[in-house]
C-alpha cells in the first residue's frame, strides 16, 4: 500500500508511524484510517519490529476526526457516527492495544478528540513540553470515543475524567504528567531523540515478556484480584517458555549482559 497520509519506517527494531496531514493537524480521514491500519498490521507481522513509536508531523499530534469530512448541512441526512466508530476507530484501538510489543506515543503537539485518546492508549506516553491534550468531543456535542471513557477514569479518576470530558479544557503536558495521564514531559527539541533512545532500548529487551506484561496490566482493569492471580500464573507459564527467559537467567548466573532475541 502506498502511504499518502502517514509515514512508516523500520530501523534497528523500531517502527515509527508518523501521522502526516499537518495542514489539518493530522486529523483522521478515511485514507488515514486505512493506512494506519495497514501499518499496524505490518508492524505486527514483522518479527524485526520489537517496539512501535507513534508521532505526528508538524505542530500537532492529531486533532481526531477530520471534521471537514462530515456533512452537517441542515438538509443533509444525519451521519451514522456509530458506523464510523465501528468501522474505523474501534478496530484501530483494538489493534493498538493488542500489539505484542511496547507502543510509545511521542506527543509532539496538540492531541485532541480521538487524537488524545489514541495517545493515552499507548503503553508509554512522552509529550513535548508545548503539547496539550483536549477531550474536544463535548464542544461538538459528542462523547469521548476511542476508549476515552474507559481510559480516562482509570488514569486520572472519575472526578478529573468527568471534568475533562464535560468541559473540554486544554490540559498542558505538564499537568497531564502531574495527574498520571502520561509518563514524561520532554523539552520540545529533545522529544524524538528521547523517545527513539527508549524505543531502541525496548527493542533489545524480551519482547514476548513485555507483551505479556501489557496483557496482564490491561486485563487488571476489569479482573478481580483472584482472576488476576490466575492470569499471572498463565502468562508467567508462557513467559517461562521463552528463549529470552533462559537467556536472562543464564546471563545473570554467568555475570554477563543478556542478549535477548525477542523469542
Ligand atoms: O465523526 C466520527 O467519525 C466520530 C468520531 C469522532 C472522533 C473525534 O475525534 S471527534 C473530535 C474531532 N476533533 C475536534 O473537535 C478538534 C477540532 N480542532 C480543534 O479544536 C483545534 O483545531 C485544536 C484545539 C485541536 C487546535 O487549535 P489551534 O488553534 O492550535 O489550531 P487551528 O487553527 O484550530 O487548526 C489548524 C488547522 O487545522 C485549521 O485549518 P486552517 O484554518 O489552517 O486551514 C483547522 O481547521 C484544521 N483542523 C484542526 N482540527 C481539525 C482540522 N481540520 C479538520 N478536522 C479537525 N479535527
Amino acid at each position: 500500500m502506498t502511504y499518502t497520509c502517514i509515514e512508516y519506517t523500520v530501523n534497528a527494531g523500531v517502527a515509527v508511524l508518523t501521522l502526516n496531514r499537518p495542514a489539518n493537524l493530522n486529523s483522521f480521514n478515511a485514507d488515514m484510517h486505512a493506512e494506519v491500519k495497514d501499518a499496524l498490521k505490518a508492524a505486527r507481522k514483522d518479527s524485526q519490529v520489537r517496539c512501535l513509536v507513534i508521532t505526528g508531523a508538524g505542530r500537532g499530534f492529531c486533532a481526531g476526526q477530520d471534521l471537514s469530512d462530515r456533512n452537517v448541512a441542515p438538509d443533509a441526512q444525519a451521519p451514522d457516527l456509530g458506523a464510523s466508530i465501528e468501522k474505523n476507530y474501534n478496530p484501530l484501538m483494538r489493534m493498538l492495544r493488542d500489539l505484542p510489543m511496547p507502543v510509545i506515543c511521542a506527543v509532539n503537539g496538540v492531541a485532541a478528540g480521538a487524537g488524545a485518546n489514541i495517545a493515552l492508549a499507548c503503553d508509554l506516553v512522552y509529550a513535548a513540553r508545548s503539547a496539550s491534550f483536549i477531550q474536544a468531543f463535548c464542544k461538538i456535542g459528542l462523547i469521548p470515543d476511542s476508549g476515552g471513557t474507559w481510559t480516562l477514569p482509570r488514569l486520572v479518576g472519575q472526578a478529573r475524567a468527568t471534568a475533562l470530558a464535560m468541559l473540554g479544557d486544554k490540559i498542558s503536558a505538564e499537568q497531564a504528567q502531574q495527574w498520571g495521564m502520561i509518563w514524561q514531559v520532554v523539552e520540545d527539541d529533545a522529544l524524538m531523540d528521547t523517545v527513539l533512545e527508549k524505543a531502541r532500548f525496548l527493542a533489545t529487551q524480551p519482547t514476548q515478556g513485555l507483551a505479556l506484561i501489557k496483557r496482564a496490566l490491561n486485563a487488571s482493569a476489569t479482573n478481580t484480584f483472584d482472576q488476576q492471580l490466575d492470569l499471572e500464573r498463565d502468562l508467567q507459564r508462557l513467559a517461562g517458555r521463552t528463549q529470552d527467559y533462559r537467556e536472562g537467567v543464564a546471563a545473570f548466573m554467568e555475570k554477563r549482559q543478556p542478549e535477548f532475541s525477542g523469542r
